[in-house]
């Protein structure tokens, strides 16, 4: 039985080519900056962000940790909302390893935080207050189904963030599917935010990594931090190696993992005892909600019979389409979909 992992676009294999640039890569020690892979890699992200400088880390979490390290003192407040990965995902790492209390805002169902409620919670000069040392955005949103925020609104949650002297840290793991969802460059999503961070192992297919851009101070010092956290990697060329032909690539091919999954998507919302919101469905994440039976259960058959997916913990399932899986694997999921969904009571 062909087993068709929708669970998350980090199953995705690397690609021969990947393979071939891994095998071939020339490397050095990257601790001593002497690895001219990872630096050609972070110069080319840095590129293609619009920031000045960049960092390769071990993963999405990592580099959010470090971008919380590197904005933030120890006893100061980060702004985040109530689903970001930052807050529900990464056991709490900021507040575990940084010393960084998160002031949770509740977000709308695109993932966006009211800018007034931003506006009210950046503290004043008070001493019982903890500062306010940063201010993050997730771009597309992974638990709103991989929505997608637009220029004008970071722009306006940049102004008051810039009003008040607030850093603003973009998790961008996603960047270039939402980049694609607006048939924008990426630059024009990251150029409001101070620093953003962006994953090579999802959509883009490399086995590993993450990069953090900013400016050249910032990266100076979040480079620190990876060190810190034990992220200092030695041949890491081997790696970034990968993370070059993800870049160069896979970034216009997530397209189709788009298309598919608004095509599962139109197709999961005619299934009795499920719903999706189909406005919802703008990158190649798929949120649905189980209302017949329970997600759990739902979940459990559908690995029984070869379809993979994730429970999102609050009755919805998520299915997320990438690079391996076709439009006639989805098709096939579907058919499984629609049977097991019969089966619930
Ligand atoms: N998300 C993973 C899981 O951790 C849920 C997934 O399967 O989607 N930011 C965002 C928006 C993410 O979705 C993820 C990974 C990360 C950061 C962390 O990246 P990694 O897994 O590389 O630490």
């Amino acid at each position: 039985m062909k087993v068709i992992d929708l669970r998350s676009d980090t199953v995705t294999q690397p690609t021969p080519e990947m393979r071939r640039a891994m095998y071939e890569a020339e490397v050095g020690d990257d601790v001593y900056g002497e690895d001219p892979t990872v630096n050609r890699l972070e110069a080319m992200a840095a590129e293609r962000m619009g920031k000045e400088a960049a960092l390769f880390t071990v993963s999405g979490s990592m580099s959010n940790l470090v971008a919380g390290l590197t904005h933030c003192q120890r006893g100061d407040e980060m702004i985040t909302g109530a689903d970001s990965h930052i807050f529900y995902y990464e056991v709490g790492s900021v507040a575990t390893l940084g010393g960084v209390q998160i002031r949770l805002l509740p977000n709308d169902a695109y993932g966006r935080l009211d800018p007034k409620a931003v506006e009210a919670a950046i503290r004043g000069i008070n001493l019982h207050l903890p500062p306010t040392g940063l201010i993050c955005l997730e771009n597309p949103h992974n638990r709103c189904g991989g929505t997608v925020l637009p220029p004008d609104y970071i722009e306006s949650i940049s102004e008051i963030a810039q009003r008040h002297g607030v850093p603003l840290y973009l998790d961008g793991a996603r960047i270039f599917n939402a980049a694609i969802y607006l048939g924008i460059d990426a630059r024009e999503l990251t150029k409001y935010v101070t620093s953003v961070s962006f994953c090579l192992s999802k959509g883009l297919s490399a086995p590993v990594g993450s990069l953090l851009c900013g400016d050249a101070d910032f990266i100076r010092r979040a480079r620190k931090n990876r060190k810190r956290v034990g992220g200092g990697m030695r041949q890491a060329g081997i790696l970034a190696a990968a993370g070059i032909v993800a870049l160069e690539r896979m970034v216009n091919r997530l397209a189709e993992d788009h298309e598919n999954a608004r095509y599962l998507a139109e197709n999961l919302a005619e299934i009795p005892g499920l719903s999706v919101d189909l406005a919802l469905v703008q990158t190649n994440i798929v949120a649905v909600r189980v209302e017949k039976g329970s997600a759990g259960r739902v979940e459990a058959e559908l690995a029984k019979e070869g379809v993979k997916v994730s429970n999102l913990g609050d009755g919805r399932l998520r299915l997320v389409t990438h690079y391996g899986i076709e439009r006639a694997d989805v098709a096939t999921a579907l058919k499984v979909i629609r049977d097991v969904m019969r089966r619930q009571g």
